[in-house]
C-alpha cells in the first residue's frame, strides 16, 4: 500500500440507524490493525465477513487474537454487552476513535449488523473486489443502533424460474449487506418443485423437470438447500421454506398421483396463469405426504418457520379449505415448527403463534389478525419486487407500478385498520419470477428497492424521511458497480452519471 488513504463516512448509511454521534478524525486499518474476538465464537461469523471484504479490497490479512498485544497497532474489539440484555436480540453499538474500534453486541446477528455497518462506513472501494494501492479510513464516532421489527425479509421465488445456490447466495448476499434476516424461498407452484423429499423421489425428480416457458426446470439436493441455510445462518439470515398448497400444487399432483385422489395425474404445466389446481384434501393420503414432507423440511431447517402457502386456492372447496388449513398447520406444529401462510389461511382455525401474510386483500389480513394471528406485511403495491417500476417497464403489471419511493413511503404500523403495531412483525418483498430468468435480472428487481424496504423494517417511522434517504440511497451506487451488482437507475432518485 502506498500513501493515499481513502476515508469513509456515516453519512449514508441504509438503512438509517437509531443514532450516529460523528467525531472529528479517521482511523486508518493498515498491516498493524489487529481483531480482537470474545471468546465462545459468538463474533466469529461477523469477524470473517469482515476480514474477506477487507482482506480483497486492500489485501490487508488482519489477525485475529482473543486478547491485545502491547506491540499491536489500532484493535477492531469485539465484546459482548456489559448488561447481555441491553441491545436486545439484533442491537449492537459501535464505537470508533483514532486508536481503534469497539464493536459491542448481544448475539451472533447483533455482530453481523455491526460489521455491514462497518463495511458501509468504510470508502466504497474497500467493499469492491480490489481497492488498488491504497490504504482505507474508518470516520471516528458512535452509533447506536437496533431494528424497529424482527422480520424483516425478502422472497425469492424458485419454483417459476429455478435458481442455484450460487445465486441465491448472491441474493443471501444482499439481504445480510442492508440487514434483512429472513429469505423466504417459494419453494413449489403449479410450474415447479425445487426441494428433494426422500420419502417422495418424484417430487424433484419429475416436478423438478418444468419451469415457466419450457425451461428445465431443476431442484436443490438436500445436501445444497442445507449449504444455503448455513450460508445465510452465518450472515444474520434465517431461511424459511414454503411449500405452497392446497392451491398452486401441479407439479406435485403432476408427479405424484395419488394427490389427486382419483389417481388421475395432470401433465405438468408451463404458463403463467394459476388457480387451477388443488391437492385432493379429502383423502388420508394427502395428510400422511403432506407429514412426510414437512418432517423432512423440518429437519433441514433451523429456523422456527414453515410456509404452507394456502393462496388463491380457487379449485378447492371453501370448507375443504378451511379443514385442510386446520389441519396443516396443525401438523407444521406437531413438528415442532411455526406455521406462516399467504392472508387467506385466515378463514380457517389457526393454531397459536401462526403468521399471516397480506399480500392483497386487507379485509382478509384483518381476519387472521383476529383470529390471533400476526402478521408479516407485504402489500403488493409497496413491496412486490416483480412489478413493474414505472408504467410499461419491466416486470408484471398487475399491480400497477411500484417505485423506490411506494416502497419507502408507508408505515407498517397503520396500514391496515384495526391491526395493532404490536401484531405486525415486520415486512417481506416478495421476487415472483414468472419473468425473472438470471441473476442479473435478480438483482435489477431488487435494487433499490429491497434496500429501500429494508429501511421501513429497520429504521423508526419518525427517522424515516424519503428526500434524505433518495439522497443516502444513491450514494450505494458505486458500492453494487464495484460488486458487479445489476440495479435499476429508478426514475426518483439522482443517481450519480
Ligand atoms: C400473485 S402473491 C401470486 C403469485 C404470483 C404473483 C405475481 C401470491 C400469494 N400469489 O402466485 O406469482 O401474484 O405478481
Amino acid at each position: 500500500m502506498t500513501g493515499t488513504v481513502v476515508a469513509g463516512s456515516f453519512a449514508s448509511l441504509v438503512p438509517t440507524p437509531t443514532s450516529v454521534e460523528p467525531g472529528t478524525g479517521t482511523l486508518v486499518l493498515g498491516s498493524d490493525t489487529v481483531v480482537v474476538a470474545p471468546s465462545g465464537g459468538r463474533a466469529d461469523d461477523a469477524i470473517a465477513l469482515l476480514r474477506t471484504a477487507v482482506g480483497a479490497s486492500s489485501g490487508l490479512d488482519l489477525p485475529v487474537r482473543t486478547e491485545r498485544d502491547v506491540a499491536d497497532g489500532p484493535s477492531i474489539t469485539f465484546v459482548g454487552p456489559a448488561d447481555p440484555d441491553a441491545l436486545g436480540e439484533e442491537g449492537y453499538e459501535l464505537s470508533i476513535t483514532n486508536d481503534g474500534v469497539e464493536v459491542r453486541a448481544g448475539s451472533h446477528d447483533g455482530f453481523v449488523w455491526a460489521v455491514q455497518t462497518l463495511l458501509q462506513a468504510l470508502p466504497a472501494e474497500a467493499v469492491g473486489p480490489s481497492g488498488g494501492e491504497r490504504s482505507f479510513a474508518l470516520p471516528v464516532g458512535v452509533v447506536r443502533d437496533a431494528p424497529r421489527y424482527p422480520w424483516r425479509g425478502a422472497m425469492l421465488d424458485v419454483a417459476r424460474h429455478f435458481f442455484g445456490p450460487d445465486d441465491v447466495e448472491a441474493f443471501v448476499d444482499l439481504l445480510s449487506a442492508y440487514k434483512l434476516n429472513r429469505l423466504h424461498l417459494h419453494l413449489s407452484d403449479d410450474q415447479g418443485w425445487r426441494i428433494e423429499i426422500r420419502a417422495h423421489p418424484e417430487l424433484a425428480e419429475v416436478g423438478g423437470a418444468s419451469a415457466v416457458g419450457g425451461g428445465p426446470g431443476g431442484s436443490f439436493i438436500q445436501e445444497q438447500y442445507r449449504g444455503i441455510v448455513e450460508y445465510a445462518r452465518r450472515r444474520g439470515v434465517t431461511v424459511v421454506p414454503e411449500i405452497d398448497t392446497p392451491g398452486h400444487t401441479n407439479a406435485a399432483l403432476h408427479a405424484v398421483p395419488a394427490l389427486n385422489g382419483d389417481g388421475s395425474a395432470p401433465e405438468a404445466y408451463r404458463g403463467v396463469r394459476v388457480g387451477f389446481s388443488s391437492l385432493c384434501v379429502t383423502d388420508e393420503f394427502t395428510f400422511e405426504w403432506w407429514d412426510d414432507v414437512v418432517r423432512e423440511l423440518a429437519a433441514l431447517t433451523p429456523g422456527r418457520w414453515i410456509h404452507l402457502g394456502g393462496d388463491e386456492s380457487n379449485a378447492t372447496e371453501h370448507e375443504d379449505y378451511r379443514r385442510y388449513v386446520a389441519r396443516a398447520s396443525r401438523i407444521v406444529v406437531d413438528h415442532g415448527k411455526v406455521p406462516i401462510g399467504w392472508e387467506e389461511i385466515g378463514a380457517a382455525d389457526l393454531p397459536d403463534g401462526t403468521i399471516a401474510q397480506h399480500w392483497l386483500d386487507p379485509a382478509k389480513a384483518v381476519a387472521a389478525a383476529g383470529r390471533g394471528a400476526s402478521l408479516v406485511l407485504s402489500p403488493a403495491s409497496h413491496t412486490y419486487l416483480d412489478i413493474c417500476h414505472v408504467e410499461g417497464g419491466p416486470g408484471n403489471p398487475w399491480a400497477g407500478t411500484v417505485s423506490a419511493r411506494d416502497v419507502y413511503d408507508w408505515d407498517p404500523a397503520t396500514l391496515l385498520d384495526g391491526v395493532p403495531d404490536e401484531q405486525v412483525l415486520g415486512v417481506e418483498g416478495p421476487l415472483w419470477t414468472e419473468l425473472v430468468e438470471d441473476r442479473a435480472t435478480i438483482q435489477e428487481r431488487t435494487i433499490p428497492r429491497l434496500p429501500a424496504l429494508a429501511e421501513v423494517g429497520w429504521s423508526e417511522q419518525s427517522a424515516r424521511c424519503w428526500d434524505e434517504f433518495r439522497a443516502r440511497i444513491s450514494v450505494h451506487a458505486e458500492r453494487w458497480d464495484l460488486l458487479h451488482w445489476a440495479w435499476t437507475r429508478d426514475a426518483g432518485i439522482d443517481w450519480p452519471p
